[in-house]
């Protein structure tokens, strides 16, 4: 049997990110995570960090690389009809900015540095399952390396995201579901070709919604709403790239093809639990809500949630307080649905709905209209996509 103060299973940004904050206020934890290490670094998902989410990884030192290689932006571009809308976030949040860097290079960054500190990151663990949660011993059993293992802890952090096991270790009955399924998804294809923009662009189309993002200067990240329902084997390349040239054409603006380096298709919806806490269970991330990606805010609001728990664990080791920890859960959900509505409402307003209801198309075009003509609408926006402030751990 071994302990630790705090047990974390997931390795994805909320995890990684919750374990660097536990060891900058002096708290042990051990993660333990499903997957190898190669797998985790390698997962192509989000690409844009908020303001809070860069400010938090300079501040707490492993932002080198992300100043290094990330993209500032200071605009955003949203077209409808071929025609581009900027939101020029930076004039219009006072200076804040948002910067295009890869989920998959925030997880590199954040596993060297929690090995570079001598932090126990559990690679490739499996039978991992959470339990005693009522009580003040919760444990991880998992089996590694052909060794069970007990590990017991003074708290639990569900950082397992939307298909991991804590959610489910509570109780029937405790939990409030809230869940809303859109009827599309995202094709995403990462494409070795140069970015033909220098910011973001979201365009609605009526034959449906596409997004050209970026990684690098080298790689481009775009996306296009599909059927969930298509096999990927009905989007081949070309298919792809000729519907991405129709959907995000605009006058004087080409788009580069090139070789397809990744292509996932994930489906959309909006879901949170209530609370986000039981027992000495804290979920984080995509463990406890999953927001439409149009808001670019998954990743975001996972760095939110653990750096409001890394804050309350440690005013609890350092006090024996337990005010911030009781609140965790209304704390988080504050923000979680703030993101929520800002992000159903870029949905809404971005994406072809096939319910064929000509009141929706007209209300989008009014909206898309009112974004056009008032700053005060697009100061709206640029202080939704830019993120609120976030509590300092
Ligand atoms: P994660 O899912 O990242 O991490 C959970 C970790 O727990 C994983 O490493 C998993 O292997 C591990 N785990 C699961 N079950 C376990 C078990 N039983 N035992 C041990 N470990 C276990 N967000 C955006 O903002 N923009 C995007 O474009 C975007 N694209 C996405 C594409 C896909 C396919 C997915 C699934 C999500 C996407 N997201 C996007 C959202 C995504 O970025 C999440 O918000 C973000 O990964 C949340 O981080 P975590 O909460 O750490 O969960
Ligand atoms: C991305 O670059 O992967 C990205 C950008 C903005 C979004 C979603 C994904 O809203």
């Amino acid at each position: 049997m071994r302990s630790t103060q705090v047990g974390i299973v997931g390795a994805g940004p909320a995890g990684l990110m919750l374990s660097h904050l536990l060891h900058r206020a002096g708290i042990e934890s051990v993660i333990v995570e499903q997957r190898d290490r190669a797998y985790i670094e390698a997962r192509v998902r989000a690409g844009v960090l908020e303001q809070g989410t860069v400010d938090l990884m300079k501040e707490t030192g492993v932002g080198d690389r992300m100043l290094r290689d990330g993209l500032v932006h200071h605009g955003v571009n949203l077209q409808f009809h071929g025609v581009r809308t900027r939101i020029a976030l930076s004039e219009l949040t006072g200076g804040k900015a948002i910067t295009v860097y890869g989920q998959q290079e925030v997880v590199k960054d954040l596993v060297a540095a929690r090995l570079e500190a001598g932090g126990e990151v559990v690679f490739g663990a499996t039978e991992v399952r959470v339990g005693d949660i009522e009580t003040d011993r919760p444990v991880i059993h998992y089996a590694h390396d052909g060794e069970l293992v007990e590990l017991r802890c003074d708290v639990l952090a569900g950082c397992d995201g939307f298909h991991g096991i804590c959610r489910s270790a509570i109780p029937d009955g405790v939990l409030r579901v809230y869940e809303r399924s859109y009827p599309f998804g995202w094709l995403g294809i990462l494409a070795d070709v140069a970015p033909s923009t220098d910011e973001l662009i979201y365009s609605f189309h009526e034959r449906g919604f596409a997004m050209h993002s970026l990684r690098s200067p080298q790689l481009s990240r775009l996306y296009l709403q599909v059927d969930p329902r298509d096999a990927l084997a009905s989007w081949p390349d070309e298919r792809v790239w000729a519907e991405l040239q129709v959907r995000l054409q605009s006058p004087g603006w080409s788009l580069a093809e090139g070789p397809v380096l990744e292509k996932l298709i994930t489906p959309m919806r909006g879901f949170v639990v209530e609370p986000m806490q039981f027992g000495r269970l804290y979920l984080a991330g995509d463990a406890a809500h999953i927001v439409p990606p149009t808001g670019a805010k998954g990743l975001n609001l996972a760095i939110a949630d653990v750096s409001i728990l890394a804050a309350a664990l440690t005013s609890w080791y350092a006090t024996g307080s337990t005010a911030a920890l009781n609140s965790y859960s209304a704390t988080c959900l504050g923000r979680v649905w703030r993101v929520q509505e800002f992000s159903a409402m870029m949905t809404n307003l971005m994406h072809r709905h096939d319910d064929h209801d000509p009141f929706v198309h007209k209300l989008q075009h009014a909206q898309q209209e009112y974004i056009r003509t008032s700053q005060a609408m697009r100061q709206t926006i640029a202080e939704n996509y830019v993120g609120l402030e976030m509590s300092r751990v």
